[in-house]
């Protein structure tokens, strides 16, 4: 009996062991399937990328990207500054619902209820996450960055699956010249809201030369991706994080300064070559993120599973800006894929009341206050400079895409203007949108416009013309240190 006993027993045990293995090889396996990320983000970049169909730059490296997954045509962020659109990327969430809606506070809080940063439920679902390249993070509420991302580049992840998130931070002002791999500025596009003027094109023109360092970045890291063997099995995300840094681009609700590139490439998951024309909003990539990772789309998150075709597609993407620095401003908007509707909270303050960050940063600032002061801008162009705002804009961005003709007051347009106000109306409420205090009203930088007198503006005006044009007017000066540099490859 005792025998009999004793060889049960190891037989019970042997089946235990067996099935151990058993478990343990089915963990392995699903843990091989889950998918590794690379979420690439660009900073302050409008779709201005060959695979957008803009010929003045060269971009081969996104467009191998694009060509090997999904280009989406119609994808903007929530927010058209840095750390409000990354808040709401690293959540789901759109800012205004969880208090991370004023750029760079500084009595940041903690999340509400259940929201939880993307970053944190992967690692509880085994995954390594990882920043690289880059340690920005930019949120507006309580974390720690060794927190959402505690492990660095993806060589330490072992035999965990990996996402780690880049930024590629050279498209922020300052934009420079490289000599060695120029834009011609006749070639590019001078939107009507911008006087033809050669240092309008050379600044133009330099930011596209830094879109195309930034493609030199990406081919980085997609090289090492491919040499390393993991181009099967990693979901790659690329995207901005918010419009071009430009007058009348970051920091407001235009396209200009919330429409972005975004490109996903998941080989066996998305059809090569695929251009989508849905709405998109940078907060369903993080739903796609968590989808696609296997952890499902918590039920609080106001992103979308793009890959998820039971999920319905948007019919409006929302956006919302609230103070930027120390300038005191509100807005929020709504677009269709016909329209854009903005309601201005502060109609009071002129669009271009005092921002350190924008007079330091943007020659074509100089420009337009000169010759708004000197009025010698057209109609178009005079409109961004005026005093005070209207309190809501219409725009047919079909007919007129760079949003130039302010439709709110033209009766033909009443019943599109009654739907957008409604939609606008019912997404705030969903969301508890806060709106503006009369405290916030007040606060702020001054807010007296023009900031500065003609002979100010003329001086800074001269700097910059000396600076892009060189002092004569003539060819920009060939040289910056970045254009001798050979590009950093990731590691
Ligand atoms: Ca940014």
């Amino acid at each position: 009996m005792r025998g009999k006993n004793a060889l049960s027993i190891m037989g019970a045990v042997a089946a235990v062991l067996a099935f151990g293995v058993l478990v343990q090889a089915a963990q392995a396996a699903e843990k091989q399937q889950r998918p590794n990320i690379v979420w690439i983000l660009a900073e302050d970049i409008c779709p201005d990328l060959g695979c957008y169909g803009v010929n003045a730059l060269k971009t081969p490296n996104l467009d191998k990207l694009a060509g090997g997954g999904i280009r989406y045509a119609k994808a903007f962020t929530a927010a058209p500054v840095c750390s409000t659109s990354r808040s709401a990327m690293m959540t789901g969430m759109h800012q205004n619902a969880i208090g991370a809606n004023q750029h760079r506070t500084s009595n940041k809080r903690p999340l509400p209820g259940d929201v939880t940063p993307f970053p944190l439920l992967l690692q509880k679902a085994g995954y390594h996450t990882g920043l690289m390249y880059s340690k920005k993070l930019d949120l507006n509420f309580q974390h720690s960055s060794k927190g959402l991302f505690p492990d660095g580049d993806w060589s330490k992840a072992g035999d965990r699956p990996f996402c780690v998130q880049i930024t590629f931070g050279n498209t922020h002002r300052s934009w420079h010249h490289y000599p060695h791999n120029p834009v011609d500025p006749a070639k590019v596009i001078v939107p009507p809201y911008y006087p033809d003027t050669p240092l309008v094109r050379r600044d133009i023109a330099n930011g596209l030369e830094e879109i195309q360092k930034l493609d030199a970045s990406v081919g980085g890291v997609l090289s090492r991706l491919e040499a390393e063997g993991l181009v099967q099995n990693t979901l790659v995300i690329f995207i901005g994080d918010h419009g071009r840094c430009q007058v009348r681009g970051k920091q407001f609700l235009y396209d200009s300064g919330t429409h972005v590139p975004l490109i996903l490439r998941w080989p066996g998951h998305i059809e090569p070559g695929s251009v989508s024309d849905e709405l998109v909003s940078a907060i369903d990539v993080t739903a796609t993120v968590l989808a696609a990772a296997g952890v499902g789309v918590p039920e609080w998150m106001h992103g979308r599973d793009l890959l998820d075709p039971q999920t319905p597609k948007r019919q409006y993407v929302f956006t919302a800006r609230d103070k930027m620095d120390n300038t005191h401003d509100a807005m929020r908007a709504c677009r269709d894929k016909q329209y854009k509707y903005i309601l201005n909270l502060m109609p009071e303050r002129a669009y271009c009341q005092l921002n350190e960050y924008k007079e330091k940063q943007y020659p074509l600032l100089a420009l337009l206050n000169v010759m708004h002061i000197k009025g010698e801008l057209n109609e178009v162009q005079d409109r961004f400079m005026q005093p005070k705002k209207p309190p809501e804009e219409l725009y047919d961005v079909v007919a007129d895409p760079f949003e130039t003709k302010n439709l709110a007051a033209v009766p033909a347009h009443a019943a599109e203007l009654r739907r957008m106000r409604k939609v606008l109306d019912e997404w705030r409420k969903s969301i508890g949108d806060k709106g503006v205090t009369e405290e916030f009203r007040k606060g702020g930088w001054p807010s007296t416009y023009p900031t500065r007198s003609l002979d100010q503006w003329e001086a800074k005006l001269a700097e910059w013309t000396r600076k892009l044009l060189g002092s004569a007017g003539g060819p920009p000066p060939a040289k910056h240190k970045a254009g001798k540099k050979k590009h950093k490859r990731v590691e």
